[in-house]
């Protein structure tokens, strides 16, 4: 065994949390010294700046009109995995998502037999509760899972989950490693001024609140509007929402019906926005389903307390009534009652804040899990 690593990554290359967690682990592989490919569609959003130690490879498709709808990607990335594998000699390939990425990784290891890299698949959440449980998708996402050297999820939620939404027996490992945000970009700052070019007229005494999200039907985008709409009507307020998404115009269509359009800023897809979310009081977060959920982790590590629902992982990330507050799903008035909570009383926002902050440093940082993602790979790489 060498003490370098030869990695490599394939993932979603969008915004979303999956993709953001892959690349951080790439990024952070790369900074450890070992030699980091990424296999995706296009080059993944966080992937900044360049590194002599991490190489893109692009998975394109054939676009041969027979071919057209005949979902050729996980083929083309299977060659792909073929080719970097034989070239590069890669001796881990860490998928993220079980379909169809891991399906690709064991095709891909197939095709190569004993010269095959350890395959790790990452599940997220989105991968297996909403796609992989799908009847048209259920034998192969959970051949996928089972023929995977490792499986890692980021909760203890998704684990037990994919055990039984699967079927498969809890004396088949499945690690825990919980996402990790950088709590040095992610830290409490605290100042307003980036909110005055988007809010010009933002009264000192106002709370923010910011969603961030890919506006899929699965984050309630409604029960963000209605929460918030419930939340201004008793205390003037403001609400910031990053992403875009399915569901963005029909919550700008209701935001204007009741007259708020002006107090709320659809700001599309963004990736910095980090000042924003330090400039926030309040993180919501009203999912019907979250395997973890992300971006509250990266609110929680700039000192802003969550009100979200009691799903999935979420209890897991926000510690009830100390660092957030969580109310069951579609219970609107529950969750602008809670914002209200923490935004009128001064005192109790800051414990909640300062202990957000102190909770994610002692939890989830992004070293120890690194540290756990290399510990796994030397060990599949041993056991040989
Ligand atoms: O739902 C999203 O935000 C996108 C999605 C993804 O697949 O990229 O997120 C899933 O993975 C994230 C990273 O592990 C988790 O934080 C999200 O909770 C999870 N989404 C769901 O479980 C619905």
């Amino acid at each position: 065994m060498t003490d370098r690593l030869n990695l490599a990554i394939t993932c979603f290359p969008t915004f979303g949390g999956s993709g953001l967690i892959a690349t951080e682990i790439g990024l952070a592989m790369a900074e450890r010294g070992h030699r980091v490919h990424f296999i995706a569609r296009d080059v993944p959003v966080r992937l900044r700046g360049t590194h002599p130690q991490i190489l893109f490879h692009e998975v394109t498709e054939s676009d041969y009109p027979a071919l057209q709808h005949s979902g050729t990607y996980p083929l083309a990335l299977a060659s792909k995995m073929i080719e970097v594998a034989s070239y590069e000699s890669l001796d881990i390939l860490h998928v993220h998502y079980a379909v169809p990425h891991a399906t690709a990784a064991w095709m891909a290891r197939e095709v190569l037999g004993p010269k095959a890299p350890r395959i790790v698949t990452t599940l997220h959440g989105t991968d297996t509760t909403l796609i992989g449980t799908d009847p048209s998708y259920l034998p192969i996402t959970r051949f996928s899972i089972l023929r995977s050297d490792a499986v890692t999820v980021p909760s203890a939620y998704l684990r037990r989950a994919t055990w039984e939404g699967f079927g498969i027996p809890e004396t088949f490992p499945i690690e825990v490693i919980a996402n990790f945000v950088d709590t040095v970009r992610y830290a409490p700052v605290r100042s307003r001024a980036c909110l005055r070019p988007i809010f010009p007229d933002l009264a000192d005494t106002e709370p923010v609140l910011i969603h961030v999200s890919n506006f899929r039907p699965v984050k309630r985008i409604g029960d963000v509007v209605a929460t918030f709409a419930e939340v201004h009507r008793q205390r003037p307020s403001r609400l910031i929402m990053i992403g875009d998404g399915p569901e963005r115009s029909p919550a700008e269509r209701k935001l204007r019906e009741l007259g708020l359009e002006g107090r709320v800023a659809f700001l599309g897809k963004q990736d910095q926005f980090v000042e924003l979310l330090g400039a926030a009081d309040v993180f919501l977060l009203p999912s019907e389903q979250e395997s973890f959920g992300l971006a509250a982790l990266e609110a929680l590590s700039c000192g802003v307390p969550v009100v979200a629902t009691t799903i999935g992982g979420i209890p897991e990330l926000v510690d009830l009534g100390e660092t957030g507050l969580l109310s069951p799903v579609g219970d609107v008035e529950g969750m602008a009652r809670h914002v209200l909570s923490l935004v009128s009383d001064r005192e109790r926002w800051t414990a909640f804040s300062r202990r957000a902050r102190e909770r994610v440093l002692e939890r989830f940082r992004q070293d120890p899990a690194i540290d756990r993602y290399e510990a796994l790979y030397r060990r599949l790489v041993a056991s040989g």
